[in-house]
C-alpha cells in the first residue's frame, strides 16, 4: 500500500505510528508543499490534502481519521 504524506504534518504521522502499530508495510509518497501542486494527489482522491492511503486493492482513503478506522476494520 501507499500513503501520500508530508513528514512534518501531524495528521499524516498519525496515520503512519497505525500503520507501525499493526504492522503492514506501505511506501510512503512525499507530496509537494503546495497544493496546486499535488496533482497525483487530486487525480487519485479528489481533493489534496493529505494524508491518503492507496491500499493494495487501489481502495483509496483520504483523513486521518477515516484512514485510521479503515486500517482497524481491515487489518486491526
Ligand atoms: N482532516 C484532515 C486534515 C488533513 C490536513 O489538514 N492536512 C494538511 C497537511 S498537515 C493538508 O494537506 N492541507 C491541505 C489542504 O487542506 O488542502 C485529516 O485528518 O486528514
Amino acid at each position: 500500500m501507499k500513503l501520500y504524506q508530508i513528514p512534518s504534518c501531524p495528521y499524516c504521522q498519525r496515520v503512519c505510528r497505525k500503520l507501525d502499530d499493526i504492522g503492514l508495510e506501505y511506501e510512503e509518497v512525499e507530496v509537494p508543499l503546495p497544493h496546486e501542486e499535488r496533482d497525483e494527489v487530486y487525480r487519485l482522491s479528489g481533493q489534496r490534502a493529505v494524508p491518503v492511503l492507496v491500499d493494495e486493492d487501489g481502495e483509496v482513503v483520504s483523513d486521518s481519521s477515516r484512514i485510521v478506522r479503515y486500517l482497524e476494520s481491515k487489518y486491526g
